[in-house]
């Protein structure tokens, strides 16, 4: 079953669908930005000049990450009417804030970022700021005292996704008495934060249910594996696990096979992104519900970056949707799924 999330709160969400050509972008190494460019044809429609934008991105630590890159660089193309720069900066923060200031510098129109943390970012959007570049958020929040120093912020509602997965557990595993585990995705990012607040929202009114412990795996499989081997040696008894993203929960079962355990039987997993790995082992109960968390963030940017250049109004704050799949809804959904 897809269980279709009720609440679609759309705060002017976008629905573009601009089909561009997908070009080859260079990316870069951390912090470096790389410029791309293709084709000859002018930007389309002819009435824009061509936005020269820059793009400091998370990582590359995630399927969800690489969905989220390769959306974002398919609609950022020369002919959607833009030059791409792009950085990826290895989960390092500095990285982004070198990255940024490298923009400033080359006087670009407008810069987007998915910022890695949540806070350190007040100084450096106060320069692009007294550049007069405007700036927008994709993915992840960052927590500045002044508000304008970012045009709009598109990304899911993360608290929304730990809530719904709280009460996934609540209802269907917490009839009885049980030990939940908790992998955490990257300590002071939003996604860690906010998820890990809609879970245990979820949960408070449910005595049935006791988190044992909760740390970080950094949204990699790797460090996923290894947290997870730490907790099956640590934890005398664990009924459930929540993993902040499927890469996680993909490296908690190799760990959990590993000790001779039934995943999706004797340990119950639940996660949150519907990438198709995840979505793979959902359909073949080794994971046992998923919250989406949709990275296709790319034509929606390319719609807000156009109309921030040409000084149009958007709202401060765009929520994408993200739906929810057991099972079987996992079974059904991905022969079509995207990412
Ligand atoms: C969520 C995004 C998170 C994903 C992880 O929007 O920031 O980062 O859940 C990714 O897979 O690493």
């Amino acid at each position: 079953m897809n269980w279709n999330s009720a609440r679609v709160r759309a705060l002017g969400l976008l629905t573009v669908g601009a089909v561009v050509a997908l070009t080859g972008c260079g990316s870069s190494s951390s912090g470096s930005a790389s410029t791309s460019s293709s084709g000859s044809a002018a930007a389309a429609g002819g009435a824009k000049k061509n936005i020269t934008i820059g793009f400091a991105q998370v990582g590359s630590e995630s399927g969800w990450r690489t969905a989220n890159t390769t959306s974002i660089k398919a609609a950022l193309t020369k002919d959607a009417g833009f030059t791409l720069k792009f950085a990826d900066a290895q989960q390092k923060p500095e990285n982004q804030i070198q990255a940024i200031r490298s923009f400033i510098a080359q006087k670009v129109d407008v810069i987007a970022f998915s910022p890695v943390v949540t806070t350190g970012w007040d100084s450096v959007l106060e320069e692009a700021k007294a550049a007069n570049i405007p700036v927008i958020l994709t993915d992840r929040a960052v927590d500045v005292k002044d508000k304008t120093l970012y045009k709009t912020f598109i990304g899911s509602d993360f608290i929304e996704e730990g809530k719904r997965v709280g009460e996934f557990v609540s209802t269907t595993y917490g009839t009885k008495p049980i030990n939940v585990v908790e992998l955490e995705g990257t300590t002071g990012s939003a996604p860690a934060i906010d998820r890990k607040k809609g879970f245990s929202d979820a949960i408070a009114s449910n005595p049935n249910i006791k988190v044992v412990a909760s740390q970080t795996g950094n949204f990699t499989r790797s460090e996923g594996k290894q947290t997870m081997e730490g907790l099956l040696q640590s934890q005398k008894q664990i009924d459930v696990l929540f993993a902040h993203n499927d890469d996680m929960a993909l490296g908690a079962i190799e760990a959990i096979e590993a000790a001779g355990k039934k995943p999706g039987v004797d340990i119950k997993i639940v996660s949150i992104d519907g990438v198709k790995d995840g979505m793979t082992a959902l359909s073949t109960g080794k994971i046992n519900y998923i919250v989406e968390c949709n990275p296709l963030l790319g034509p929606d940017l390319a719609t807000l970056a156009k109309k921030v250049v040409n000084g149009e109004s958007v709202d401060a704050r765009i929520v994408t949707h993200d739906d929810a799949f057991d099972q079987a809804g996992a079974t059904k959904a991905l022969p079509d799924r995207k990412y």
